[in-house]
């Protein structure tokens, strides 16, 4: 432990709310040797409607344990993040996470994005509060970096707003506020609420190990980097989408090539995508991008939202669909330790 920091036995608790990272150029595909790095560059937007809230406890004697709700989770899958988290601290600190989503867990909804960047919000500051003596809290920077090593998209969702992870970067970075697009809305299509077959981190080692697309894929990726940036600074939603429809459909490509083959699609995902290529016919603006799920999300204005909205329900192949603006950062605050 070290000087002047409080007796074992004491606590202290922040609670962090924050936003799903949809990524409009797609992260798909880690560099090899298992050090938690894209292969790929990716952009993000931040779902504001949709959230995660994480309570995070910090202790000098206590072993880490995560429950998602009412279930307990196996902490493997958080034991790299949180020896990050302490080597970041300095401490050996053990931490006790409630976390909560109020959209669909697993269901290709990004909850990974906003569950490891409330968490690492979360857990640094109660961390920072225990150990007090006036350090400097750890940056955007560094959070975005450590959340990175629990879910590679939620390196981007630390930010809010629009942000970019680079291919091999160890943090993302911020590019606009939630401010810079105001009418830009997200429509979150979901086909099924049930949990996907699949996990992304499951799917993308079969990408990586068996598709014989992936080599290109990760080779061509950057290319939609440099385009899409340019229609997000000047809010050029068509060029924007022709960018993420090239990036989305060429990351499925690389799936449906593996072996044994990988399809996250359902009949409705498909119905949805066809019915935004009639909607862009008829001269709405609206451009879809899906992740590992078959979800669809569509970009559109705010003008044009109801009646798109109008259109997907109208099509009968979605369960749900969710509205959503540009998202801020994450809120962090104390919380009451027990
Ligand atoms: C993304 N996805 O950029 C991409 C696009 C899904 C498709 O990041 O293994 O949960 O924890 O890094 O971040 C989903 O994968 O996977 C994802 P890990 P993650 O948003």
């Amino acid at each position: 432990m070290r000087a002047g920091a409080p007796p074992a036995g004491s606590r202290a608790a922040f609670v962090c709310r924050a936003s799903p990272s949809l990524a409009l150029i797609k992260y798909w595909g880690k560099l090899e040797g298992g050090r938690m790095l894209p292969a790929t560059p990716s952009l993000g937007v931040c779902l504001g409607s949709l959230s995660t809230t994480t309570r995070a406890e910090a202790s000098f004697d206590g072993a880490d344990e995560l429950h998602i709700g009412e279930a307990a989770q196996p902490i493997g899958r958080y034991s790299e993040f949180f020896a990050e988290m302490r080597r970041a601290l300095r401490a050996e600190l053990g931490f006790r996470v409630t976390s909560r989503n109020d959209f669909p867990t697993s269901s290709g909804l990004a909850s990974s994005s906003s569950g490891f960047a409330a968490l690492a919000f979360a857990a640094a500051r109660a961390g920072e509060a225990l150990l007090g003596g006036g350090r400097r809290p750890l940056s955007h920077a560094e959070i975005s970096r450590i959340a990175r090593v629990g879910s590679i998209s939620a390196a981007r969702a630390v930010f809010g707003g629009f942000s970019l992870l680079p291919a091999r970067a160890r943090a993302a970075r911020a590019l606009y506020g939630e401010g810079h697009w105001p009418e830009l809305r997200v429509l979150v299509a979901a086909v099924t609420l049930e949990e996907k077959p699949l996990s992304s981190r499951a799917a993308m080692e079969l990408s990586r190990s068996t598709s014989i697309y992936h080599r290109s894929w990760v080779g061509g990726a950057g290319a939609e980097l440099a385009p899409s940036l340019e229609a997000l600074g000047r809010r050029d939603l068509e060029a924007l989408g022709l960018s993420m429809r090239r990036s989305y459909l060429r990351m499925f490509g690389t799936m449906l090539a593996c072996d044994p083959p990988l399809i996250y699609w359902l009949p409705g995902s498909l119905e949805l995508i066809r019915e935004c290529e009639a909607m862009r016919r008829e001269g709405l603006e609206v451009w879809e991008t899906m992740d590992a799920g078959p979800q669809v999300k569509m970009l559109c204005l705010a003008r044009d939202a109801p009646r798109i909205v109008e259109r997907v329900w109208a099509t009968g192949a979605a369960a749900a669909v969710i509205e959503s603006r540009v998202g801020g950062a994450p809120e962090v605050g104390a919380a009451e330790s027990a």
